[in-house]
């Protein structure tokens, strides 16, 4: 439409790898089966006891594993990212009881990956903490570091010599910001338990990946990153404050988690620091409600991972609060309103639109602010209504990858991609009518049946053909294994 054809063929390296994602309590069920323990999700639903727990049985992966296994083949992907529910594991959270039945499940399906040369991706916490240690405070204890080394000890021990992707923690800015989730947090904790979960679960992180670097790097040589939600953030119109706004929306989104990690001081971003010492000295207290880093845990965070995970889903438009906050609380600390493109196509989750130059936008700021990490896509997903004919979620696979080649091509090291979902399954408080699913999961019936939508007919096409088709479809909704 530029009046101009560009002739080259932008394509993705044999060596690029692709993938889809699921997590454990999206998809297991069998939430009380064999010896499995509460997790927090559990708990929540089961607080409410009227209405019908969709994550009881959710897509029944403990009982499908072999389905879903030959869904990976019919897809072609290279690699499947899935997470190990901790309680099913270690039902009190810590290893006093270790669930064997459990252990073999994530054997089971190792091994069926495995046999078919399809690489698993392991997430080691998916936000389904015990219920037992947030009884004990969760993430907001200092304790959960040990916890969370403990456990993952145990899963190492069992899987390393399998595995050559760990993903540590999925999204700490989900698990520790309450406002993201919309899950009922007591008032008096905002604004304090998220900056208190943050740093405790950025030590965690860290030594769990100084744990996997000293007894398992040598002999197995896997990779071991985190994946943090970064969407893009653009100011709504180029004015000083906008632009302000957006740069507090990434430095409170994913800069608290990036910076840390990635950049070349190590610790919280200045931005942040200054604007939590600021609002909370306001606010009467004696020091800043976001804690300080010591010399040594600057240290052990800085250059914790061998890749950066990024989920992305989508762009917002920033400008400063006009909206009264609760105060103290996170949304009154970052203080920025968002919209949307009114052209952006909308999914069926509220909160999601397609505007795939984000992604492009994001992955160029990262590689500016941290230079160039490696980086594996390990979310990128839209949502529909259940449906087979889903054209809107090939259009936004098609889009996003042509953006991901665009950032490819200006310098990004990027490794891998994720389509999230593999299948449908339970989108936390959203249930199952948010469906993201490559495959359609029937959840009427006993055996959550699975049946390939469009979208996954033009996602193995990509994989296969290592370029982007903009607008191709499939003729029928047939899928084999070739
Ligand atoms: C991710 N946002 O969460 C989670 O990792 C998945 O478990 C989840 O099913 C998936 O995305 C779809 O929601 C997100 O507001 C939640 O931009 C919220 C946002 C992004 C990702």
């Amino acid at each position: 439409s530029s009046g101009y054809t560009d002739h080259r063929q932008r394509r993705f390296k044999d060596n690029f790898l692709f993938g889809t994602a699921s997590s454990a309590y999206q998809v297991e069920g069998a939430w009380n089966e064999d010896g499995k323990g509460p997790s927090i999700w559990d708990h929540h639903f089961h607080s409410n006891p009227e209405s019908v727990v969709p994550g009881d049985v959710a897509s029944d992966s403990y009982h499908n594993y072999k389905r879903d296994v030959e869904m990976l083949r019919e897809l072609g992907v290279n690699f499947y990212r899935f997470s190990v529910s901790w309680p099913r594991i270690l039902p009190s959270g810590l290893p006093n009881i270790k669930n064997e039945a459990g252990l073999q499940y994530y054997d089971n399906l190792i091994d069926e990956l495995l046999k078919h040369n399809i690489q698993p991706m392991v997430t080691l916490y998916h936000f389904d903490l015990p219920q037992s240690l947030q009884d004990l405070g969760g993430w907001a204890n200092p304790h959960s570091i040990e916890w969370f080394e403990d456990y993952a000890k145990i899963v190492f021990q069992r899987y390393a010599k399998k595995i050559k992707y760990w993903i540590t923690v999925n999204q700490p800015n989900s698990v520790c910001v309450n406002e993201y989730f919309e899950t009922p947090a007591p008032e008096s904790v905002k604004g304090i338990v998220d900056y208190l979960c943050a740093k405790n679960i950025l030590i965690a992180h860290a030594k769990v990946y100084r744990l996997y670097e000293k007894v398992y790097k040598k002999k197995y040589g896997g990779s071991v990153g985190i994946s943090i939600s970064a969407n893009w953030g653009d100011p709504v119109t180029n004015s000083t404050e906008n632009t302000e706004a957006a740069e507090n929306y990434r430095a409170f989104g994913f800069g608290i988690f990036m910076n840390p990690i990635w950049s070349k001081t190590g610790d919280f971003p200045k931005r942040l620091k200054d604007r939590v010492a600021k609002r909370s000295q306001e606010q009467g207290y004696s020091k800043s409600r976001l804690p300080s880093f010591s010399q040594d845990e600057i240290k052990l965070i800085k250059g914790s991972a061998d890749f950066l995970g990024l989920n992305h889903y989508t762009t917002f438009l920033l400008s400063p609060s006009t909206k009264n906050h609760r105060s103290p609380s996170f949304a009154d600390d970052v203080s920025v309103d968002m919209t949307t493109g009114e052209k952006w196509a909308q999914s069926r989750s509220l909160w999601l639109k397609s505007a795939p130059y984000g992604l492009y936008k994001v992955c160029l700021y990262i590689n500016k602010h941290y230079d160039y990490p490696p980086i594996i896509i390990t979310e990128n997903g839209w949502s529909s209504d259940p449906g087979l004919e889903d054209s809107s979620r090939s259009d936004y696979i098609q889009q996003y990858l042509k953006a991901l080649l665009l950032a490819i091509e200006d310098g990004t090291d990027v490794l891998g991609y994720t389509y999230w979902s593999l299948m449908d399954n339970v989108e936390w408080m959203g249930g199952t009518d948010e469906r993201f699913g490559l495959y359609e999961v029937d959840f009427d019936s006993p055996a959550r049946p699975r049946t390939a939508r469009q979208s996954a007919l033009v996602y193995k096409r990509i994989i296969k053909k290592r370029i982007v088709e903009e607008g191709w479809r499939p003729k029928n909704l047939k899928i084999g294994i070739s």
